[in-house]
């Protein structure tokens, strides 16, 4: 299957780093290099402790904590109201069009709720016509909460699947996004008594522990319900992805695992850890 040999391949130099350090039986160069994938200092003491110079044993530990975090995205109403939220450039619209490919089959409709940046709108509008996917786009002056407001209904009446919708990247700590944010669900709720169904926070691997840090403050503040890791094809920080688990306990629904549509994975335990330690 080709999204675990691109995550294999992505993580090559690593997985020889760590397979040197431990048939050298480099305690300290193997503590080196998980640090470096930012798997974090106490999770690393932890690991290699509990491991004792055993990859075997390293890989089973690594295995089960992420297999916490494994679990198949479900489809539990039609519309399915799902919505993105995450810091600045973590991968929110590309993620869209990812999953609006995916999902064709479903009937999918896009909500165009990033209404922050003049320049979000027309991205969206270039993925909707590549990906073949239906888009309601904020008209001039609307306001995030309009543009859901007005997906739902033609979600509703349209008879589609799936609405995914874009926001805005933020902090957590910008208070006036947060409230728009929190807007959004309301009016969400307000067409569709469940909606949103999933609030899914894209996180991007490749800036490791810091984007983890700020990405923390969203899952209490906006009601996150499940994560996507993005950018993993490539990143020497893919160790995140542990204390990521820990942090949250949320599933990780899917993997990003470059730019194109395509480019997506569900999550599977088994597989990241083969590609990071090996078989
Ligand atoms: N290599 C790689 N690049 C990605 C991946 N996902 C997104 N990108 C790139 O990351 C950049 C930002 O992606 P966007 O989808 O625009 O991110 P966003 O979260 O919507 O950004 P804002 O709306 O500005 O907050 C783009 O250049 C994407 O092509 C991925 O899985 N792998
Ligand atoms: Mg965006």
């Amino acid at each position: 299957m080709w999204p675990w040999k691109k995550l294999k391949e992505g993580f090559s130099r690593l997985r020889q780093r760590i397979a040197r350090a431990f048939s050298a039986g480099d305690r300290e160069g193997l503590e080196e290099v998980l640090i470096e994938a930012d798997i974090g200092v106490e999770c690393v003491q932890a690991l290699l402790n509990e491991s004792r110079g055993e990859k075997k044993k390293l890989a089973e530990l690594v295995s089960h904590i992420l297999s916490k975090a494994q679990k198949p995205f479900e489809f539990s109403s039609r519309p399915m109201i799902v919505m993105m939220v995450g810091t600045n450039g973590s991968g929110k619209t590309t993620t869209i069009a990812k999953l609006a490919t995916l999902w064709k089959p479903r009937k999918v409709l896009i909500a165009a709720a990033d209404t922050y940046r003049d320049a979000a709108g027309l991205q969206l509008e270039r993925w909707a016509a590549r990906t073949g996917t239906d888009l309601v786009s904020s008209e001039q002056g609307q306001d995030a909460g309009a543009v859901v407001y007005d997906s739902l209904h033609k979600a509703l009446s349209g008879d589609y699947g799936v609405v995914l919708i874009d926001t805005a990247g933020r902090l957590h700590t910008r208070k006036d996004l947060m409230a728009e944010a929190e807007k959004i669900r309301r009016v969400a709720a307000k067409v569709i008594p469940e909606a949103p169904h999933e609030v899914l926070l894209v996180m991007d691997a490749s800036t490791g522990q810091n984007g983890l840090r700020q990405a923390s403050g969203f899952g209490e503040a906006l009601g996150v319900t499940g994560l996507v890791i993005t950018k993993l094809d490539g990143t020497s920080k893919a160790g995140v992805i542990i204390p990521v688990v820990k942090r949250f306990s949320l599933p990780i629904y899917f993997i990003g695992l470059g730019e194109q549509p395509e480019d997506i994975a569900p999550f599977s335990a088994a597989e990241f850890t083969k590609a990071l330690l090996g078989e």
